[in-house]
């Protein structure tokens, strides 16, 4: 069934996302998710300008020459900005695909390997006092597991936390000009142990507990913060060293058998292919939106699965539902997924994309409607107008640039 158009569409609702819809000739529409936090235009002009024009004509059917048309074709390779544009071609052919055969998109992978997805929400708080609230509150819920993200004191801002009222979202890409925060290592390691304790002794050890580093530690730090965690059996430390230095990883793993994952800036199986092989990390945790959408998620599952390395995908608020509804429905179908990020979305989204997705003990399915089981509305898209926003910076005491 021939491509008749390819739009994009760009919308604010709580914050900013970018969606592609393809729409064939017999008029079946799919969607895909074209959302790159703080970054949003360059996708979008990247789809507009350079990729809609040579969609219209093709064989929406014809996925994996497509996939291959447009990361070959450009010549110009790799990149969060041409991954996260195929991506969102990538989606949206799967779920026309899934809809022009009235099936969900994770019958088309195969069918489900497992019940149900389990995934970790987001508890965090200002004090710790606050942040075992925060856990309670997701324990009730029936999680079985959490991330856990405290301010750490002495630092008049820590990354991670909930802005208060949101619920159980935050949104790092808050404001029009990127915000300076202040980063100073030696109060976080003193800091990051004393939260685990206080979390086990209070919760116990019956769920799986998760934290986020953020990229902030040197290789030794990192090992360092793996030790002082191992009597609280983390589930992960995630992006304990900034990514692009991959034999920091090999250090880590010297010192520590707390597990490590990491991804969520990766995009490509070439990111990935020396962590996986060298069997550095445990968790690869690349989003769907990011890295070439299902067609090439896939394939680095399937080279994860030959090195032991299990699934923990990126699933953050500033990737839209139509990329949560997609991971999911890979999740549910390859044989080593560990775990699933689920940020949730700020409420104005519900009013944008209508999902099929469900959650129940813990666990989360992506339902049966066909294809990626979610639609825009366009109409509540255009009541919120795209906005400028920057995710924040970081600086050491003494002035200089850290990771964020
Ligand atoms: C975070 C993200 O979800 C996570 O693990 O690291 O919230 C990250 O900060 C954002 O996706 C950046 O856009
Ligand atoms: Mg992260």
């Amino acid at each position: 069934m021939r491509i008749t158009s390819a739009d994009v569409i760009v919308t604010c609702p709580g914050r900013n996302y970018v969606t592609l819809k393809i729409t064939t000739e017999d008029g079946t529409t799919g969607l895909g998710d074209a959302t790159l936090n703080g970054r949003e235009l360059s996708v979008a002009s990247y789809l507009r300008d350079h990729v809609c024009p040579l969609l219209v004509g093709r064989d929406s059917g014809r996925i994996n020459d497509i996939w291959q048309y447009l990361y070959r074709g450009a010549y110009w390779r790799r990149g969060p900005v041409t991954m996260t544009a195929i991506a969102a071609v990538d989606c949206a052919l799967w779920d026309v695909l899934g809809k022009r055969v009235g099936k969900p998109v994770h019958q088309l992978l195969g069918g489900a390997a497992r019940d149900g997805v389990m995934v970790y929400g987001h508890a965090s708080g200002q004090s710790v006092d606050d942040l075992l609230d925060s856990v309670g509150g997701f324990l009730d819920q029936g999680y079985r597991a959490v991330r856990v993200q405290a301010a750490v004191p002495g630092l008049e801002s820590t990354y991670g936390l909930h802005h208060p009222g949101t619920g159980h979202t935050y949104e790092p890409a808050d404001a029009a000009v990127p915000t300076d925060n202040v980063w100073h290592t030696p109060a976080y390691l003193d800091f990051a142990p004393r939260m685990m304790k206080a979390v086990r002794e209070r919760f116990g050890y019956g769920f799986h507990l998760l934290h986020d580093v953020h990229h902030r530690l040197s290789p030794l730090e990192a090992a360092q913060l793996g030790r002082s965690l191992e009597p609280y059996r983390m589930f992960w430390i995630e992006d304990p060293t900034p990514a692009e230095d991959q034999e920091a990883f090999r250090t880590i793993r010297q010192h520590t058998t707390t597990p490590l994952a990491v991804g969520e800036v990766f995009n490509t199986i070439w990111d990935c292919q020396y962590l996986i092989t060298e069997r550095l990390i445990d968790y690869i945790r690349m989003s769907v939106s990011h890295s070439g959408g299902i067609t090439h998620l896939r394939r680095i599952f399937d080279l994860a699965d030959l090195y032991g390395v299990r699934t923990g995908s990126h699933g953050a608020g500033d990737l839209s539902p139509v990329s949560f509804a997609a991971a999911l429905h890979l999740d549910l179908t390859v044989p080593n997924f560990g775990i699933q990020e689920y940020m949730g979305h700020l409420e104005p989204a519900s009013e944008v994309f209508r999902t099929s997705y469900t959650f129940a003990d813990g666990y989360m399915h992506p339902g049966d409607a066909p294809g990626l089981g979610v639609e825009i509305d366009e109409e509540a898209a255009a009541r919120y107008p795209y906005e400028a926003r920057y995710l924040p910076v970081n600086r050491r005491l003494d002035g200089s640039m850290h990771d964020w």
